[in-house]
């Protein structure tokens, strides 16, 4: 199965026909990037100068922007440019919402909205420790961010002003990945979900699925010899193209690329068409027991 399905959609506000966002939603559930090659993120002449690392305050890799309180953060912009740039963000993360509740009507308000950030370093050749490392293929889990298994549903376009591609490597299934490395996991240490909350290490409890999800992650970044032979797809998304997928299930890697928009949307497992495709229903079939 290839992992890519594209959708020739052009506007972010055209609404689906029922049947064919019934069927978006479930290839986007059974863990295949939805693709929208048409659709671009349009900046406006004057934003077109914020595509720049400049932006960037000291070593942060995204500016980001949370649309529940249009705050944004780790950016260099003051006054004015700080203004224009967070309204940029802003009006991605609604066209984003706007997306989603075409592509996905059936979400409806269950759906949330987490950050919205923007990336203008270019991602190959940059220095990060290897659990950081988005070049080697990995499902989404927040460390300090406990989901307690709701979905990552996330929403890239890209921006580059120069035609150049985003480089994504998508990897083996979920279910393949779950197999192989969830038997190798250690339980959470009694006790240890209470302190990192205690400590405000993490926002709200880290529950059994984010511990497992987050040893998932780890695991599959460090080991060097499964990086190198595991089957990977490489696909470019090019230059004023969208996307959107579930992170926490499909394994991906970005290899290169440079100025990307991108909006979280958090969607609890009940909400789904088919909850049985979720990250926490397949790890509860492995494990045999509940973990959220
Ligand atoms: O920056 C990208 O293209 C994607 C990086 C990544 O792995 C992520 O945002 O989850
Ligand atoms: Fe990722």
């Amino acid at each position: 199965m290839h992992p890519i399905s594209t959708l020739e959609l052009a506007q972010w506000d055209t609404p689906l026909e029922s049947t064919p966002a019934a069927e978006a939603t479930l290839e986007l559930e059974r863990g295949k990037v939805l693709f929208m090659p048409r659709l671009a993120f349009a900046l406006s002449q004057s934003e077109s100068r914020f595509l720049s690392p400049d932006w960037l305050e000291g070593s942060a890799k995204n500016v980001s922007f949370d649309p529940r309180t249009d705050k944004i953060a780790h950016t260099s912009a003051s006054a004015g440019d700080r203004v224009a740039l967070a309204a940029m963000m802003s009006r991605f993360a609604q066209q984003a919402r706007r997306l989603i509740t075409n592509v996905c009507p059936h979400y409806g308000d269950d759906l949330s909205p987490g950050l919205t950030s923007f990336r203008p370093v270019q991602t190959s050749g940059r220095m990060t420790s290897p659990k950081k490392d988005d070049t080697r293929v990995h499902i989404d889990a927040f460390a300090s961010r406990p989901n307690q298994g709701r979905r990552i549903l996330r929403v890239f376009s890209n921006v580059n002003p120069r035609g150049e591609p985003r480089i994504w490597e998508i990897g083996e299934t979920f279910d393949a990945m779950a197999d192989r490395f969830a038997p190798r996991i250690a339980r959470q240490a009694p006790g240890s979900a209470w302190l990192l909350e205690k400590l405000h290490i993490t926002k709200g409890r880290r529950s059994a699925y984010d511990h497992v999800m987050l040893r998932l992650h780890d695991t599959a970044k460090l080991d060097v010899g499964y990086q190198r032979a595991t089957v990977k797809t490489r696909f470019e998304f090019p230059a004023q193209s969208t996307w959107m997928v579930f992170t926490d299930r499909v394994m991906h890697a970005a290899l290169a690329g440079q100025f990307l928009l991108e909006q979280t949307f958090y969607l609890p497992v009940a909400a789904m068409l088919d909850e049985r495709y979720s990250p926490l229903r397949i790890l509860e079939d492995i494990y045999q027991r509940q973990l959220a």
